[in-house]
Order: structure tokens, then sequence, then C-alpha cells
């Protein structure tokens, strides 16, 4: 049986990375084999794309082409991980993925969504997260909480505005999708969140099971 693909979502400093790891202890308790991974990223090559868009630069990056270097990651890192793992029957648990498009690159920078719909046709095709968990807090405390971090990446040194596009445009897909995506309030302290989580994953888990 093919695995399930979940993806994890949110702006800056919602907790991904923090949470990426209850997430795996949930699927090591429940004896799934998974393969963790991430956007942009995932393969070397990909890795690489992912150091050309996230380096900060002097020049100033086209919109057009910050897309079209995300969408070729994605493609190889389709190729390589995602489609191989799920075929063989394992899970993919993936930091990012074709949403954070929409929302940053559609919703934030402005870009047209049909287009970005076109690039999702053309590199994914029909494949799309059974399970989305969107972490969503103010953008204003996300900042913060990002803000002890290291140097900050290209993409860190846009402005409130910019994740406020992002924000909304992330809680827009969720409304569009509600059977996929599940909101996660993740200005709580760390065990509440991992609670609403927890909820989740084991609501997909029990709808799996349920279809088979
Ligand atoms: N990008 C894009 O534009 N288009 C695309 O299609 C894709 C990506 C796929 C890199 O992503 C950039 O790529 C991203 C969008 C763009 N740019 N931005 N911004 P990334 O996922 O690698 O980078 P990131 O967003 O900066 O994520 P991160 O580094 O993994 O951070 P995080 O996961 O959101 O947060 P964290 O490191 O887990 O937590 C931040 C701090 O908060 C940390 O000190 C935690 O201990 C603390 N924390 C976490 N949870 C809590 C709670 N509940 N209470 C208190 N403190 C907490």
């Amino acid at each position: 049986m093919r695995g399930k693909f979940i993806t994890i979502e949110g702006t800056e400093g919602v907790g991904k990375t923090t949470n990426i790891e209850f997430i795996q202890a949930w699927l090591d308790g429940k004896n799934l084999p998974f393969v963790c991974t991430r956007e942009p990223g995932g393969t070397p090559l990909a890795e690489q794309i992912r150091e050309l868009l996230l380096a900060p630069r002097e020049e100033v990056v086209s919109s057009t082409a910050e897309l079209l270097l995300i969408f070729a990651g994605r493609a190889q890192h389709l190729h390589q991980v995602i489609e191989p793992v799920l075929a063989e029957g394992a899970w993919i648990l993936c930091d990012r993925f074709t949403d954070a498009t929409y929302a940053y690159q559609g919703a934030g920078r402005n870009m047209r969504t049909d287009l970005i719909a076109e690039l999702e046709l053309l590199v994914q095709g029909s494949l799309r997260p059974d399970l989305t968990l969107i972490l969503d807090i103010p953008v204003e405390l996300g900042l913060k909480r990002a803000s002890d971090r290291s140097e900050p990446d290209r993409f860190e040194q846009e402005q409130v505005e910019f994740f406020e596009r992002v924000r909304q445009g992330y809680l827009a897909i969720a409304a569009a999708d509600p059977d996929r995506c599940v909101v996660i309030d993740a200005s709580l302290p760390l065990e509440a969140v991992q609670r609403q989580i927890s909820v989740a994953l084991e609501a997909f888990w029990f709808s799996s099971e349920e279809s088979g």
C-alpha cells in the first residue's frame, strides 16, 4: 500500500522544527516506516538550490526566478525521494511543500496563483499531501521567537507586512481545503501545541485505517 504524505507549514518562527521531532516520535510509536525531509531541499541538488534561494545577496532576485528555482528543487525532490518512498509504502514527513509556494510566492510576493497552479501540475501531476499541519501564530510573536537564531536568511530579511500576507495566505489555503489542512494554534505553550498535533494525527490515522 502507498505511504501517506504529511506536510508541516507556517510562517517564520512558528515552531516547525521543534514539532517535527514530536511527529517523528508519533510515527515511531505507530511503527510506521517514514522518511523526514524538507523543502526547499531534500536531495543534494535540491539542497544546493536551497542555498541559492536563502543566501542574502545584493542582486534583487526576481520573483519568477525564485518561483522556478523552488519548483526545480521540488521536481528533483519528488523524483529522487518523495515518489519512490511513497511507492514503497513508507510515509513522508516534509517540512514545507507547495502550500509554502502559494503562501510565500503567491500571497507574500503577489505572484499569480494560476501560474503557480500550472507549475504544480507540471511538476507534481496529481500528487498532493494527505495531511497538512499549518502552525499559526501572530507574525510578531513568530518573529520574536525566531530572532534569537542565527543571521537572517534572504526570506527572514522581509518586512512584517510580507509575513502578514504569508500568514493570511496559509489561512486561506486551510479554509479552502479543510479535509486536508489542520490549523494548529502555535502561540500556546509547547505542550498545548503538541496536544493539538496529536489529536490531528490520531484523527488522520483513524480515517486512513478506516479507508483501508
Ligand atoms: N520557501 C518559500 O518561499 N517557498 C516555498 O515553496 C518553500 C519555502 C518550500 C526556508 O524555510 C524558507 O523557504 C522560508 C520560506 C521559503 N523562509 N522563511 N521565513 P525553512 O522552513 O527552512 O525556514 P524557517 O521558516 O525559518 O523555519 P525554521 O528555521 O525551521 O523555524 P521554525 O520551524 O518555524 O521554528 P523553530 O526553530 O522550531 O522555533 C523557533 C523558536 O521558537 C525556537 O527557539 C523554539 O524553541 C521556540 N518555540 C517553538 N515552539 C514554541 C512554543 N510553543 N512556545 C514557545 N517557544 C517555542
